[in-house]
């Protein structure tokens, strides 16, 4: 009894066991399956994009920008990029003049000393913008109020990222005073339309019209704003302009990642400050009035994040192009479109609130072609506009779910199952091209007539059958016994064989001729394993009809088969006016009684 409980436990561990590694391996072909219809850029819990189950905002690493893609600052003017040019500065209450001068190294003071990120005041490296007083106008400044009334030249400073970028920072240190009037803009594009980001000015309201400092609320979230900040605190400050302060959170707001992103920055220095007064009150000296009124800046800094619209966590420089690393099932150089099967809802940015990842398109596994259909879109409540493409197996509907007209759903199988549609079986009706095929026969009678028009009668065991590459069938038979023809008494060697021929010497043609005739008249019967080959066409309709594992006797006219190349040369063919007979033993009987009358009568 024990002993019989063990076996049905080890059976029941077995059968259990089995059960279990079908089940893995249909997970496995189902996941393999998915692959192939499913892109790969889906759910992954290894980045930040997902949690593993469901999709997550996420956002490229802050950076400082300019650091990252190594791109220059394009400057209007330069100091000493024509010819060379006297620049004057203030260090430690002491003024000092060299000259700037683009032909000498020493004496270059490029756009590249804009962000080449000095880590020292000792290190500082600046770009001077060279005087912007007219050369004639400049003679004649005397004081700083001749400089005050003196007009001048906007210099601007511009970089383009190529690439749309979510900015919180962009921080100035000047190598002189902060300018008296200056404005940030951005660029969103290539197509150089900028708009205001930030004003400064040693008073706004007198220089752009503009009140300083105004409250942001919902409904100027986009303005900018101006600053005077700056106007008294000028000498060696580093001024820092927050994008986003009193603005809200980009990656709550859509409104605010707008106003947040830029592919291009502009600043655009409108008139340059006077030195203030050093410690001990003194005015800068007349001699360093003109050569001191310049920009000058040591560092220009923008950081934030590579824009992928809130579906990539990462941004990789390609051949100093960014590009997003693109989640949640979309695509393009900002993840800024659904994949081609991510078509089941519109496009849409990601927030924190909403990760709006673009949703695959539910095709049941039977095609990887979908596209968005906004009228099913509408019609599903706004849940499902994927409309599949190009269903397989059978299928067809907006989710490849239903068969296609002549397919019926397999109940056993499910939905996805590339089996799901399985054919409607249609009623078999009698071709009719069999219908005037062949006569078929219960019976045969051999009147003497008949008898010797049939080139074979023989009863025939056949074994097998097999279809042939082309138009035959071959049944493998054993010829027990041949009625007909009976053994030829004429030598098949015989050089009489054509009694009409009477010639001792045969020509060549003739020969030939003899030998064609010879290879294509039907060979000669006789008992053992042979094959018969039969037109499919002929065999479909039964003309005459041979089964497997049954005796026969068969009946009729044989010839050669050409196709004689390969295997047994002991092979016939039949055709459709032959006869089948299921063995009786009584037929061997018949034939002998038949046979005999014949030879009696000598009627063959
Ligand atoms: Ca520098």
């Amino acid at each position: 009894m024990l002993i019989q409980r063990r076996i049905m436990k080890f059976f029941l561990l077995v059968s259990i066991a089995n059960s279990e590694f079908e089940n893995r391996t249909r997970l496995k072909v189902k996941e393999n399956r998915m692959k192939k219809y499913i892109p790969t850029t889906t759910f992954d819990s290894t980045d930040s994009c997902s949690d593993g189950l469901n999709a997550k905002y996420c956002t490229p690493p802050f950076e400082d920008i300019t650091r990252v893609l190594k791109k220059k600052f394009e400057a209007s003017q330069t100091c000493g990029i024509d010819q060379s040019e006297r620049y004057c500065k203030r260090e430690n209450e002491k003024w000092s003049c060299k000259f700037c001068d683009s032909s000498q190294t020493a004496q270059m003071l490029p756009t590249r000393h804009l962000n080449d990120h000095e880590k020292t005041t000792d290190e500082e490296t600046c770009w001077y913008s060279g005087s912007v007083i007219e050369p004639g106008q400049q003679t004649q400044i005397r004081s700083e109020s001749d400089l005050e009334k003196a007009s001048t030249r906007n210099v601007t400073l511009k970089i383009d990222f190529s690439h749309p970028y979510e900015i919180s920072f962009i921080t100035m240190k000047f190598c002189g005073p902060v300018p008296a009037a200056m404005v940030i803009y951005k660029s969103t594009g290539n197509n150089d339309e900028w708009q205001p980001y930030q004003y400064y000015a040693d008073n706004c309201l007198e220089t752009f019209g503009i009140e300083p400092n105004e409250e942001i609320t919902r409904l100027n979230q986009e303005k900018a704003l101006c600053s005077e900040r700056y106007s008294k605190n000028k000498e060696g400050t580093r001024v820092s302009f927050n994008t986003v302060n009193n603005r809200g959170d980009s990656s709550v707001s859509p409104v605010v990642q707008n106003w947040m992103t830029a592919q291009a920055i502009k600043i655009e220095l409108l008139k340059p400050s006077i030195w203030p007064v050093d410690n001990n009150g003194l005015k800068t000296p007349s001699s360093t009035l003109v050569a001191s009124y310049q920009y000058a800046i040591s560092d220009i800094r923008v950081s934030g994040h590579c824009q992928c619209n809130g579906h990539a966590d990462s941004c990789e420089i390609i051949d100093g192009q960014p590009k997003c690393i693109c989640k949640h099932g979309t695509v393009g150089a900002t993840c800024n479109m659904c994949h081609s099967f991510y078509q089941d809802r519109p496009w849409q940015r990601g927030t924190k609130a909403n990760p709006n990842e673009c949703r695959v398109c539910n095709c049941n596994l039977h095609t990887n072609k979908c596209k968005f259909n906004d009228s099913l879109f509408k019609m599903s409540g706004n849940q499902s506009g994927g409309m599949c493409q190009k269903c397989r197996h059978n299928t067809s509907g907006a989710s490849c779910q239903v068969c296609k007209p002549g397919y019926t759903p397999d109940p056993n199988k499910s939905v996805d199952s590339p089996k799901y549609c399985k054919k409607i079986p249609s009623p078999e009706i009698p071709s009719p091209s069999c219908a005037n095929m062949c006569k078929k026969h219960d019976s045969i009678s051999l009147p003497p007539k008949e008898y010797c028009k049939k080139t074979m009668i023989l009863k025939i065991d056949v074994k097998s059958r097999k279809t042939v590459r082309g138009k035959y069938v071959v049944y493998i038979v054993n010829i027990q016994k041949v009625y007909r023809p009976k053994k030829s008494r004429k030598s098949t060697n015989s050089r009489n064989k054509n009694p009409f021929i009477l010639s001792s010497k045969e020509s060549r043609s003739t020969r030939k001729k003899h030998t064609a005739t010879s290879s294509n008249s039907p060979p000669h019967i006789t008992k053992g394993k042979w094959e018969i080959w039969q037109n499919k066409k002929y065999a479909k309709c039964g003309c005459p009809k041979l089964r497997v594992k049954k005796t026969y006797l068969l009946l009729g006219k044989h010839k050669s088969v050409r196709h004689a190349r390969n295997g047994s040369r002991r092979k016939f063919k039949i055709d459709r006016h032959s006869n089948s007979l299921l063995w009786r033993d009584q037929f061997d009987s018949n034939l002998k009684s038949i046979e005999a009358l014949n030879r009696e009568k000598k009627t063959c």
